[in-house]
C-alpha cells in the first residue's frame, strides 16, 4: 500500500520554513529572504518518491498579528494545523528559546496532531550547544523525532525525509505524481519581484511593501520573449524614495535581479520587466487590497 499525506511547516519566523519545502521538493516554490514575515500565504509543494507522496504545506511564521494582513497570515497557520496529517515543528537553533516559541509548541499541542521537531540552521553552531537543545526540546513536547538539520547545507535532510514517510497515513496518491504546486504562475511572478524588494530593502519596508501585477503579455513568448508590469505597493511617500532610489539606482537593482529570475521561472531567454511604486495608505489593513495582492 502507498502512502500519502499532508504536512505542515509550522515555526516562528525566519526559522528557514520555505528553505526547506524548497530544498525538499527540489525546486524554487516558496520565496525566502533574512526578513522575518517573508511568507504570506500557505503554499504547497508536493514531493512524490517511490510509493510515497508527501504534501508539504508552507506556512507564514507564527507571529502576533497587529494588521489585517497578519491575521490572514495567522489564519493560514491555524488551518493548516486542523488540515494535515503531520506537523514539523522547526527552531531556529541560533534563536534564544521564548514566549515565541511558547506559543507554537502550544499550537502544536492544541493541534494533537502527530509531530516531528526539527532544529535548523546546525551549520551555524557548534555539536556541544546541540545536545542541551536536544534535551531541553525534548521536554516540552512528544515529539514523534528530533532532527537537527542544515536546510542550506542539506544536513539531514535526507533522515528527515526518511522520518516523515515513516509517519505518514496509508493511502492512495492525492496528485499525478508530477505534480509539484498549486501556485499560479501569476502569483509567483510578483512572488519573485516582492522577494527581490525583501532581499534589498531594510527596517520596516520589507513589511509594508506588496506587489500587484499589472500586466503580463506572453504573445511574443514563441520569439523568446514575455513582457510584465508590475506595482510595487508602499504605505508612506518617503518608503517610495527608498524603493526608488537615488536617481532610481534602488528599483533598477530590484528590476535586474527579479528579471533574471524571471527568465529562469518562465524558462525564456528575455523579460521586458516595467516596474512602477505606488503608495497605497494602510493597504495592510484593507480587505480589498489584500485580495488583490494575493494575501488570501
Ligand atoms: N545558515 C543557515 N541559514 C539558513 C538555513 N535555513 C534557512 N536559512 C536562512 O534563514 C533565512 C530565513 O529563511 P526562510 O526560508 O525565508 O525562513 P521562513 O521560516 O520561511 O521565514 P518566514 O517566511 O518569514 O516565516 C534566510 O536568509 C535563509 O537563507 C540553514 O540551515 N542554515
Ligand atoms: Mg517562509
Amino acid at each position: 500500500m502507498s502512502k500519502a499525506g499532508f504536512v505542515a511547516l509550522i515555526g516562528r519566523p525566519n526559522v528557514g520554513k520555505s528553505t526547506l519545502l524548497n530544498r525538499l521538493v527540489g525546486q524554487k516554490i516558496s520565496i525566502v529572504s533574512d526578513k522575518p514575515q517573508t511568507t504570506r500565504n500557505r503554499i504547497l509543494g508536493v514531493l512524490t518518491r517511490g510509493d510515497a507522496q508527501i504534501i508539504f504545506v508552507d506556512t507564514p511564521g507564527v507571529h502576533r498579528p497587529t494588521y489585517r494582513m497578519n491575521k490572514r497570515m495567522m489564519n493560514m497557520v491555524y488551518s493548516a494545523l486542523k488540515e494535515v496529517d503531520l506537523l514539523i515543528h522547526m527552531v531556529d537553533v541560533t534563536e534564544r528559546y521564548g514566549k515565541g516559541e511558547q506559543y507554537v509548541i502550544d499550537l502544536i499541542k492544541t493541534a494533537e496532531k502527530p509531530a516531528l521537531l526539527v532544529l535548523n540552521k546546525v551549520d551555524l553552531i557548534s555539536k556541544g550547544k546541540l545536545l542541551p537543545l536536544i534535551d531541553f526540546f525534548s521536554h516540552q513536547h512528544d515529539y514523534r523525532e528530533i532532527i537537527p538539520l542544515s536546510s542550506t547545507e542539506g544536513i539531514n535532510v535526507d533522515v528527515l525525509l526518511q522520518k516523515i514517510i515513516e509517519n505518514l497515513p496509508e493511502s492512495e496518491f492525492l496528485f499525478p505524481s508530477e505534480y509539484v504546486t498549486d501556485q499560479q504562475q501569476r502569483f509567483m511572478i510578483a512572488e519573485i519581484i516582492r522577494e527581490q524588494v525583501l532581499q534589498m530593502t531594510r527596517e520596516e519596508l520589507p513589511y509594508s511593501t506588496a506587489v500587484q501585477l499589472d500586466a503580463v503579455d506572453e504573445n511574443r513568448r514563441t520569439e523568446g520573449f514575455v513582457s510584465i508590469n508590475a506595482s510595487i505597493i508602499v504605505e508612506k511617500e518617503n518608503q517610495k524614495k527608498i524603493v526608488v532610489g537615488h536617481a532610481g539606482q534602488m528599483i533598477k537593482a530590484i528590476g535586474t535581479a527579479a528579471r533574471l529570475e524571471l527568465q529562469k521561472l518562465l524558462g525564456v531567454p528575455k523579460v521586458f520587466l516595467g516596474l512602477n511604486v505606488r503608495v497605497v495608505e494602510h493597504w495592510r489593513d484593507r480587505e480589498e487590497i489584500l485580495n488583490e495582492v494575493g494575501v488570501s
